[in-house]
């Protein structure tokens, strides 16, 4: 069996050990132009000519949750797409959202700024049931982060394509619900997939429907957001502030207005990580399933192509 490898903006080396380590049966190999057809591909952002040399792939895995790197691509017909089930993502997801409610619900802001000044000075509390959270997204990732907010006592409202049921969160579904689930949120959480029906849906038109002095926390693509409209309804009032960790063009560039932005929090596209162990276990574990003749339909992660995601 042989295995290509190609990642983008990936040191290749301790990938390569580890998925040599978890599949001692297989040729792992770093792709270059030219290279000998394979039978599995473990990638990341992909350039077309690497879909386009590899013609003999039985299944393609993104070594991250989320596809739209690779949905920009002509991809081979019939070859199925599986991304990362979690593989330890979800926890850290639910960790980096939870800071961040908490960090505004609490005013720790304030409180920093206070203890910098030297002024032991209390503020009046805030009232938890001010503060619903609506989670846009209800996958892997948004449940976890659903359930871990619940734990703080935080109402939660979930969004998704489909109807779902999630314990203790109200939930709504598809472009009818929508409406009804931006207003009864105050914190919005964005970890959709992007594809063409989510691009730019944190928008001018959206973000106003947001309970006053509503928060916007961006974990899943910078593309969800339009930056602009974002800016202005900071700057003219109804939000409060926004947490973002990923960006249109990352790095951000040095000269983007979020930067400087007093009520913007920045991070580095990091608020949950590919780990490369539990990935390369997951991976492999899929590939060994697959040999051995194991249905698409009971693995885990296989992406809906029409679907994007
Ligand atoms: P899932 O595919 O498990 O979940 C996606 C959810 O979004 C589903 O509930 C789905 O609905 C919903 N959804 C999709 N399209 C629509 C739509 N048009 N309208 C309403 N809801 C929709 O994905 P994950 O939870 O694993 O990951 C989510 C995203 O998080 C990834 O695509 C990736 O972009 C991002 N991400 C970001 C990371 C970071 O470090 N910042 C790390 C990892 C992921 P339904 O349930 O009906 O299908
Ligand atoms: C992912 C990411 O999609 O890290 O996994 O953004």
């Amino acid at each position: 069996m042989r295995i290509t490898f190609c990642c983008t903006d990936t040191n290749a080396e301790p990938w390569l050990m580890g998925l040599r380590q978890a599949l001692p049966q297989a040729q792992v190999e770093l792709w270059v132009e030219g290279a000998a057809p394979a039978d599995y591909a473990v990638v990341w952002a992909p350039p077309q000519r690497f879909v386009d040399e590899q013609t003999q792939l039985k299944a393609i895995f993104n070594i991250g949750a989320g596809v739209d790197a690779l949905m920009k691509l002509q991809l081979p017909a019939g070859v199925p797409v599986v991304r990362l089930d979690d593989a330890g993502m979800s926890v850290q997801m639910a960790e980096y959202v939870c800071h961040e409610v908490i960090r505004h619900f609490r005013e720790f802001d304030l409180y920093s700024a206070a203890a910098e000044a030297g002024q032991w000075s209390y503020r009046k509390p805030r009232r938890r049931d001010d503060f619903p959270v609506g989670v846009m997204g209800l996958g892997v990732l948004g449940q976890r982060v659903a359930r871990a907010l619940q734990s703080f006592e935080f109402a939660v409202h979930g969004w998704s394509r489909s109807p779902k049921s999630v314990p203790g969160v109200r939930t709504y579904a598809g472009p009818e619900g929508f409406l009804d689930f931006l207003r009864a949120s105050r914190f919005l959480v964005c970890l959709l997939p992007l594809t063409p029906q989510t691009q730019g849906i944190m928008n001018h038109a959206s973000l106003s429907q947001l309970q006053p002095g509503g928060y916007v926390i961006n974990v899943a693509r910078g593309a969800h957001l339009v930056d602009a409209d974002l800016l202005a309804l900071l700057d003219s009032g109804p939000l409060a502030g926004a947490t973002l960790d990923v960006f249109r063009t990352e790095p951000l560039p040095a000269d983007h207005p979020f930067w400087a932005h007093p009520r913007i929090h920045i991070t580095p596209h990091t608020s949950a990580r590919t780990l490369r162990d539990h990935s390369i276990a997951q991976i492999a574990g899929k590939i060994g399933q697959l040999a051995d003749g194991v249905a698409l339909a009971s693995i885990a992660g296989v992406v809906d192509l029409p679907m994007g995601y």
